[in-house]
């Protein structure tokens, strides 16, 4: 094999041996470029006669050829690989269906609501909704909190910086009573002058503020109260329908209840409702689900309503409590830190 030959063949391995077109760029150079192999074979024919020149020249215009056909072809080679790579790396399957989104779901408080909802709707209560930024006269005054009582303190109570018609701040309801009284009011007013007015019974379910924050106390929470008002509405009637309520919210007959002797301004008698689990993981002990009460007398005429005509009792329960309870949650916390992973199993 003459020389000429073999620098082709050192060329092609040259080129073969690039993994990359830098790299063969650096190897074109070697042999094509300005101090490349062939630039100095051509150099070398200075000395050479006319007719040597011709024959030396043109073979080694040959090689040249040679050279650089197999310089495309390496560099087509790796285009080829660095295309295939891409689309490997880029390659999407179209017929794989789409990345659906996981379904929205309610939250465990809004699902105890709405079965709390739909078990008092079944025993022939309203549901009714209202403002949750109230008047001091409804959060306090309407329900027999005397002027200097403790839960108007701003230890207990937030309060908004604007005045009611009053000149008293409007406050972040501390319960959902207010929205009884007014329930009640337009009730009187409804049946005011006829011989006979229908019983209020009515549930208020929502949101509530307190300020007070642990494992069991959330700035904002949640509450039910119920009210039920006729002309013969006993203590009997609240234990009867609460009991008929909690077995029906927890889905379970084996339960008790009991009624521990308690106060509240707005109530007299006022009892705490406690239950028993008579199975279950929470059997055996004494739970306080409630507080209730008969109505106290200055309410029922806060209301607008006769005293002497019109008796009837009230609880009040935290929804969040009842949910903790159900679901087995034990830090009211997780319900409101908005983590997928606590909330996700309840969809
Ligand atoms: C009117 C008259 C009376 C509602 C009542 C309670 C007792 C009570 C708390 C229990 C847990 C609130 O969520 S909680 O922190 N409530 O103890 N509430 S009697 O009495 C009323 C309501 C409205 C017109």
């Amino acid at each position: 094999m003459n020389e000429l030959d073999l620098l082709v063949d050192q060329a092609r391995a040259a080129f073969a041996a690039t993994q990359a077109p830098a790299e063969l760029e650096d190897a074109k150079a070697r042999f094509l470029g300005k101090s490349g192999r062939v630039t100095e074979l051509m150099k070398g024919m200075a000395q050479l006669s006319v007719d040597e020149k011709k024959t030396r020249g043109a073979a080694i215009n040959a090689a040249k050829q040679a050279i650089e056909a197999a310089l495309a072809e390496r560099r087509q080679q790796l285009a080829d690989a660095e295309l295939a790579a891409q689309l490997q790396a880029e390659a999407l399957d179209v017929t794989l269906p789409g990345r659906r989104r996981a379904g929205g779901g309610l939250h465990p408080i809004a699902r105890a609501q709405e079965r709390i909802e739909a078990i008092f709707a079944s025993m022939g209560f309203d549901v009714a909704d209202g403002p949750e930024i109230e008047t001091d006269w409804y959060s306090f005054t309407a329900l027999n909190n005397p002027p200097n009582h403790p839960a108007r303190s701003m230890q207990d109570t937030f309060y908004v910086d604007m005045k009611d018609a009053d000149g008293q701040w409007f406050n972040l309801r501390p319960h959902t009573s207010p929205m009884q009284v007014r329930y009640a009011q337009a009730h009187a007013r409804r049946y005011a002058g006829q011989a006979h007015m229908p019983d209020i019974r009515v549930i208020a379910p929502g949101r509530t503020y307190r300020v007070d924050s642990d494992a069991t106390h959330s700035p904002m929470f949640h509450q039910v109260e119920g009210l039920w008002i006729g002309e013969n509405v006993s203590f009997k009637d609240l234990k009867v329908m609460y009991l008929d309520f909690i077995q029906a919210f927890f889905e379970t007959s084996a339960l008790k209840l009991r009624f521990r002797p308690s106060y509240f301004p707005f109530t007299e008698p006022s009892a705490e409702i406690d239950i028993m689990f008579e199975e279950g993981p929470l059997a055996g002990r004494w739970l306080e689900v409630s507080g209730s009460g008969q109505v106290h007398p200055q309410v029922v005429r806060n209301m607008g309503l006769d005293p002497e005509r019109h008796i009837g009792f009230a609880f009040g329960s935290g929804i969040d409590r009842l949910a903790m309870l159900r679901y087995g949650v034990n830090d009211l916390r997780l319900f409101f830190e908005g983590d997928l992973r606590f909330l996700g199993q309840f969809q």
